[in-house]
């Protein structure tokens, strides 16, 4: 549908008017700000830039039509959105470009993401839900170009089961489900999988979900004939319309400088999709770039003269104001006045703002000046430690890194050295360096009470009666429990519905809990994972299950860049407690059986990585899990389902800790760690090498991420001088990662009288069937012959060469 210009005639002409003008006035500062902004980069007070200018007028009818416990997720164009909202001071606008870490004045990540990068607060100091259906929302920005996709989709979704699932406590999330998610991403990032997906996913689900496509024809400096076919976005996802038959979306095209049609597209698109759940696509186009994609570089390289023309005729802002004066609104001279005022109060934000920056800084400075001062008073080598306080002093506007780095460069000189003097200065040094580390490295995990490291472990309980089971029912009747208890837990994925899983993990549970809460899904691993982020950013308790281990990689960057990072980009504002749910490990054939633990425990730190040797130990991290407000992954064992276990009674309530070893069989002669479907052979391999009198104890580190982190391993190698560490990833992989834990952090180097060694799976992937398996990842002769070996090596009278 393309919307043509018609002038609201909801309100009266004079509140019209001045709606128009401080909307102007909004256009007209976001765009001083990018004017500035570039400057700051260019003279080198700051890094990089990236601005909002060309895109201001849609971003002000989308704020128009934004309502409390609406959500954003959006890209780094959306400045002019975020002020229009409140949420972007210029003020803060400059503290974001120069990377202030004091979060009071770079509010939106407190220096850690770089400029244009937004979010708003969901989270109390402590840890704990504002109310969010009482503010503007905006989930935290990335840089990756449609990465904000599938985290949008979940955003929308849960305003739906927020209308349609009975027994949550909706109060500081969702007014029954009246809350739309606002999406926006650029033209060329269209192109992204994430988008398609996205956008495909939305129209399934019918969720209150409204993209903006702000479209200036390029993607830094490529035109849109290499992006998208037909070059235009809305026409080839009219498919996607709906129609008196089909559910669909409902897809609009506005053009963006103008001022009517926008406000009439977004009021529209805000109605269908608040009130009947449908999916809208709001194609905006003709949009410009005045000052080129970033600070990067010059579009003049790459637009030839006719468009340089045609943009600066068609800037939005120009063209709003062509209306205004047309229209009677107001005449030139106000504007111009009105536009002289905004200069010089951005001019002087951006002095406040650089002038604060430095502040900490210069005081800073000015204590280890004087440190230096008296350090060099008294030692030796006073002339080199007065040269680097002179380098410092002639730093008239320092960065941490310079104090820092002069402060640790004078303690050098002063090595050996006894005096008062000295042991100021260390100790500021050391106050400084913890002090400001801290700035830079806090909320990887959470730092509040439910960290999940925190809960307390609750042992599964037996009695004589007890009965053997296969492992998928302690699964599915703990998962029972937990969504009886847990009105606001979910679980949604391929097969996950209708059947249970494909492991039935779930059986019977979409007939009690109902298809919203146990949900099939598409086969689309990044939305999967990007419902259950956006979910669990509006208060649910999402599962998202991944059907096998090896197709998590689909689902990859969305897990590392946004769930990974979430508490860390945001220093704590905002969580996403998603569990996913995977299988993996030694069942058959490459991409069944995998078991790339390294690849995922690199990128997925701010992640928990739980690889359970059985369902009860599975079943106790769910329970663990729904207790914290953390992100975790958990990899059930593919061929521990049909296995039997005794089933506990007290399904539900049982939790495995997170970080803590287990000692599965005590021993003196060797520690072999393990995790996982490993074990179950690795236990095979130590019955063996008992027979020939080896003694070996056997750790389960049951969590990768992190690992042991009551250092209990250490404690056995102490005990056994010897180490070995097993499982079926890559050589180097995961079982390396372990190694440098335990030798290195936890210090067994010290208790080794043997190299410390690795077992691991051949380098290829898995080959398929028993022999594949058998020749592919680590087989109990293998082990047997590894610890052999090492024993051998260590006492060849009593262990003979073996082969
Ligand atoms: C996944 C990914 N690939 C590449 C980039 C580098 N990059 C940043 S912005 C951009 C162009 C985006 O163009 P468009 O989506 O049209 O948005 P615009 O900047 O024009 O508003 C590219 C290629 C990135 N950030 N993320
Ligand atoms: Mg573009």
């Amino acid at each position: 549908m393309d919307v043509s210009s018609k002038t609201s005639n909801d309100i009266s002409f004079d509140d019209f008017k001045e709606q128009i003008i401080s909307d102007y006035k909004v256009a007209f500062l976001s765009r001083s700000c990018s004017l500035l902004g570039r400057k700051e980069v260019l003279t080198g007070k700051a890094k990089f830039g990236i601005f909002g200018d060309g895109k201001e007028l849609p971003q002000l009818a989308m704020a128009k039509s934004f309502r409390n416990g609406d959500f954003r997720s959006g890209y780094y164009r959306d400045q002019t959105f975020m002020m229009a909202l409140g949420h972007l001071k210029p003020k803060d606008f400059f503290h974001g470009l120069y990377a202030t870490t004091d979060m009071e004045k770079e509010p939106m990540s407190a220096g850690r993401q770089m400029g244009g990068h937004f979010l708003t607060y969901s989270l109390n100091e402590d840890g704990s839900w504002k109310d969010l259906t009482k503010q503007k929302n905006s989930s935290s920005d990335i840089s990756c170009t449609a990465g904000q996709m599938p985290r949008l989709l979940g955003l929308a979704q849960a305003s739906k089961i927020y209308r349609n699932v009975s027994g949550i406590d909706t109060s500081k999330f969702s007014v029954e489900g009246n809350e739309v998610a606002w999406g926006t991403i650029g033209n060329a990032s269209t192109s992204e999988g994430m988008f398609w997906e996205t956008i495909n996913a939305a129209g399934v689900l019918q969720v209150p979900m409204v993209v903006s496509v702000w479209d200036d024809e390029y993607g830094i400096s490529v035109p849109a004939k290499h992006h998208t076919t037909k070059e235009d976005i809305s026409k080839i996802l009219s498919g996607f319309q709906r129609d008196e038959n089909h559910k669909g979306f409902e897809i609009l095209k506005v053009k963006g400088w103008d001022y009517t049609a926008l406000m009439h597209a977004y009021e529209n698109a805000s109605d269908i999709a608040r009130q009947e759940h449908v999916p809208v696509l709001i194609h905006v186009t003709e949009l410009t770039q005045p000052q080129g994609h970033s600070t990067s570089g010059s579009h003049e390289r790459y637009k030839d003269d006719k468009r340089l023309a045609w943009e600066r005729d068609n800037d939005c802002n120009k063209r709003f104001k062509e209306w205004i004066i047309e229209s009677g609104i107001a005449t030139l001279e106000e504007l111009e006045s009105l536009e002289k005022q905004i200069k010089r109060s951005v001019r002087e934000a951006k002095k406040e703002a650089w002038s604060e920056f430095l502040e900490e800084n210069q005081t800073a400075k000015k204590s280890l000046v004087h440190l230096l001062n008296k350090a060099a008073s008294k030692s030796p080598n006073k002339n080199f430690i007065v040269r680097l306080k002179n380098d410092l002093i002639a730093i008239e506007e320092p960065i941490k890194k310079d104090i820092a780095s002069t402060a640790r460069k004078s303690l050098r000189y002063l090595i050996g050295e006894t005096s008062a003097e000295r042991q100021a200065l260390l100790k500021w040094t050391s106050g400084f360096l913890e002090e400001e580390q801290t700035k830079f490295s806090s909320h990887l995990y959470s730092e509040n009470e439910n960290n999940a490291t925190k809960i307390a472990s609750i042992k599964p309980s037996y009695t004589e009666a007890s009965e053997q089971v296969d492992g998928r029912v302690i699964l599915r009747d703990n998962f029972d429990k937990l969504f009886e208890k847990n009105p606001n837990a979910l679980i949604f994925g391929e097969d996950t519905g209708a059947i249970g899983d494909v492991n039935q993990g779930l059986e019977g549970l979409q007939e009690k809990y109902g298809a919203l809460r146990i949900a099939d899904t598409g086969i689309r691993e990044t939305t999967i994972i990007g419902q259950g982020i956006g979910m669990a950013l509006r208060g649910l308790r999402p599962i998202a299950e991944i059907q096998y281990l090896d197709y998590i990689f689909y689902a990859l960057s969305t897990l590392t860049d946004d769930l990974a990072s979430l508490l860390y980009r945001t220093k704590g504002k905002q969580k996403a407690p998603l569990i996913v749910r995977t299988r993996g490990h030694r069942l058959e054939g490459i991409w069944h059986s995998g078991s790339e633990m390294g690849g995922l425990i690199h990128l997925l730190r701010g992640m928990y990585i739980l690889a359970p040797r059985n369902m009860t130990q599975a079943a106790g991290f769910y329970n663990t899990l729904m207790k914290s407000d953390e992100p975790a992954l958990v990899i059930e064992s593919l061929n521990g389902y049909r296995l039997k276990e005794p089933k506990p009674n007290n399904l539900g309530e049982f939790c495995t800790p997170i970080g803590v070893v287990e000692t599965i069989k005590q021993g003196a002669d060797i520690t072999l760690v393990s995790y996982g479907s490993t074990l179950r052979i690795v236990e095979q391999a130590a019955f063996e090498l008992q027979e020939v009198g080896i003694d070996a104890e056997i750790i389960d580190a049951q969590t990768l991420l992190p690992f042991d982190i009551r250092e209990d391993v250490v404690k056995s190698v102490e005990k056994t001088n010897r180490l070995l560490v097993i499982d079926e990833d890559v050589p180097g992989g995961c079982s390396a990662y372990i190694l440098n834990e335990i030798v290195e952090k936890q210090g067994a180097y010290r208790f080794l009288d043997s190299a410390p060694q690795t077992l691991t799976a051949r380098a290829h992937r898995p080959a398929y069937g028993t022999d594949g398996d058998y020749f592919s990842k680590p087989n109990s002769e293998d082990i047997f012959e590894k610890v052999y070996a090492i024993m051998h090596e260590a006492n060849p009278n009593d262990y003979p060469k073996l082969r």
